[in-house]
């Protein structure tokens, strides 16, 4: 009984030592939407994570739980063989259900210390900030890693402030938990995200709603990697 649980608990560690190590080595996050698709989302993240893609996000704000569950499910086993870490957009309930990596949050979803309530020390949380304030505070909370945007406009999501590529650079030069861009990020503007000192970006329609998701982010993973490693 004893072995067994000593067995489980290194099992948890290891999960959890993987989950951070895939976190801090990877550049290019995807957030995966449906209704952005262009060939839908099953190909869109299959050819992705071929692509050598390390984090999903599945964000389905309109998707009736029990096929977010079995949507979740189907996606879980494909991040599993590709090495690749599985997030959940706001919903800590359905990450523990279908064994996913994480949880990522907006300011105004869960708090992060109630979500650590409910996942423990063994699944990742991620936090959207818009502002400098707001990254400070996702540290103190026990973020595992923030969201820093939006950088560019975008018709993903609804905004009516732009932090931009400054608010990149404020959080280049004090953040030190692993941080992404968003918001209208693609292939073609990337490379002002790098110079403000990103080294990591989170991407949606550019991925999902490209015709072919392979060759995109086969670029982008090659522009990541000419500019530098994630630290
Ligand atoms: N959150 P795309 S911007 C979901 O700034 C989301 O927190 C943002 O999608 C934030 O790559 C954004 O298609 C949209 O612009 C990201």
């Amino acid at each position: 009984q004893i072995r067994y649980q000593v067995y489980q608990q290194e099992k948890v560690l290891m999960n959890l030592l993987h989950a951070r190590d895939v976190l801090q080595g990877t550049s290019l996050y995807l957030l995966l939407t449906e209704s952005l698709c262009h060939h839908g989302s099953g190909p869109a993240v299959r050819d992705a994570l071929e692509a050598g893609l390390k984090i999903v996000q599945i964000r389905e704000k309109e998707m009736p739980t029990q096929e977010l569950i079995e949507h979740a499910k189907r996606v879980r086993e494909w991040t599993h063989a590709a090495g690749a870490l599985l997030i959940i957009n706001d919903r800590p309930d359905i990450a523990l259900a279908v064994d996913a990596d994480g949880v990522h949050l907006g300011q105004d979803d869960f708090p992060v210390e109630e979500a650590r309530k409910m996942l423990g020390a063994r699944k990742l949380i991620g936090l959207s900030t818009h502002n400098i304030d707001q990254a400070r505070q996702a540290v103190r909370s026990g973020a595992d890693y923030i969201g820093v945007g939006p950088t560019f406009s975008t018709t993903t999501k609804q905004f009516t402030e732009f932090a931009g590529l400054d608010y990149i650079k404020e959080v280049a030069a004090e953040i030190t938990l692993p941080w992404f861009p968003i918001g209208g990020i693609n292939a073609q503007n990337l490379n002002q995200v790098l110079e403000a000192g990103a080294t990591r970006a989170a991407i949606s329609g550019a991925i999902c709603g490209a015709e072919k998701p392979h060759e995109v982010t086969q670029k982008l993973l090659e522009m990541f990697a000419k500019n530098s490693s994630p630290s």
